[in-house]
């Protein structure tokens, strides 16, 4: 930990400490805003900006561990999303979500944001599962706005195909009454029948359990929250995909690290590389998944 604070510290603005299940965390405090980002999985698992409530949800019930991913905060899924195409033993997800990652560097900016970047480790198991030369790196820029890059290189001498995701849980007053705006007219596949294909009509709204991918134009999104009296902008690059998540009542009682109400309270909606919107990378290049986050009050 030493260590860490002397390389990484930056006074009164991130400190490194031991949390729950021995994860280790990096706090962050500028003048614009809070954060906490867990260095397993380089899973941010709180931001919020001065005077507001975390707009990152976290589980009440939520498991630290090593090797399990936090429920809550934004798990970055990589370099599959959802279940391995091939291979049923391996983890869902991928496994950056589960590994430890190392700091690269942190940053106090002029306009008072703060960055850190994150590099996956990668070693004999995780190439076990994943047998490509890449880095992986991690950039959280936290201010008013969240800023958050995946980078994907490829170190190789083949080219190799991920799908992947930021994995937000976003914190809601009632995940009853908002509303997804953005994904109007998009062609999604509903995971909770089956991956059959729909249209969007209108605004997102949730009675019920939902897991859909929207295919759609990289455009922005917003989550409408007359409870809480916000919204948050979502906005992304180098993707073409969004994911829409929430368990609802039965499977979110069946989560133990979840709980009977858990699913009211929280919404994910995932800047993602999935479905056809995989990405092929070639030797020596490199691909970034951008997204952004920004509240607007109402
Ligand atoms: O992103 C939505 C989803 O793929 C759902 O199908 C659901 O499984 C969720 O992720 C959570 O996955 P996890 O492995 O974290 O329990």
């Amino acid at each position: 930990m030493t260590e860490l604070n002397t390389h990484f510290g930056i006074c009164g603005r991130v400190t490194f400490s031991e949390v729950a299940g021995g994860l280790i965390v990096a706090e962050v405090s500028n003048e614009q805003a809070t954060a906490r980002i867990a260095l397993q999985g380089a899973q941010i698992l709180a931001w919020a900006p001065v005077g507001e409530q975390s707009v990152i949800w976290q589980s009440l019930n939520a498991i630290y561990t090593a090797g399990k991913s936090v429920r809550g905060g934004v798990p970055v899924c990589w370099p599959w999303f959802g279940p391995h195409p091939t291979e049923s033993g391996f983890p869902a997800h991928g496994f950056a979500r589960t590994q430890n990652w190392e700091m690269a560097q942190t940053q106090q900016l002029t306009d008072g944001t703060t960055t850190l970047s994150l590099r996956l480790v990668q070693d004999a198991n995780t190439r076990l599962l994943w047998p490509h030369d890449s880095e992986l790196l991690l950039m959280v820029n936290v201010g008013e706005r969240l800023q958050i890059d995946l980078l994907t290189r490829n170190t190789g001498s083949e080219t190799f195909t991920v799908t992947q995701a930021l994995h937000t849980y976003f914190a809601v007053s009632d995940v009853r009454e908002v509303s997804v705006l953005g994904l109007e007219d998009q062609p999604y596949i509903d995971k909770v029948v089956g991956g059959a294909r729909d249209v969007q009509t209108g605004p997102v709204r949730f009675s019920a359990e939902t897991d859909r991918i929207y295919l759609d134009q990289g455009g922005e999104s917003v989550i409408d929250d007359p409870g809480l009296q916000r919204r948050i902008g979502i906005r992304r690059e180098g993707s073409h995909s969004t994911v829409v998540w929430n368990p609802w009542a039965e499977k979110s009682l069946a989560m133990a690290d979840m709980g009977a109400d858990a699913y009211l309270g929280m919404l994910c909606v995932e800047a993602t590389n999935a479905a056809a919107d995989a990405v092929s990378i070639a030797p020596g290049e490199e691909h970034r998944l951008q997204v952004s986050y920004r509240l607007e009050q109402l």
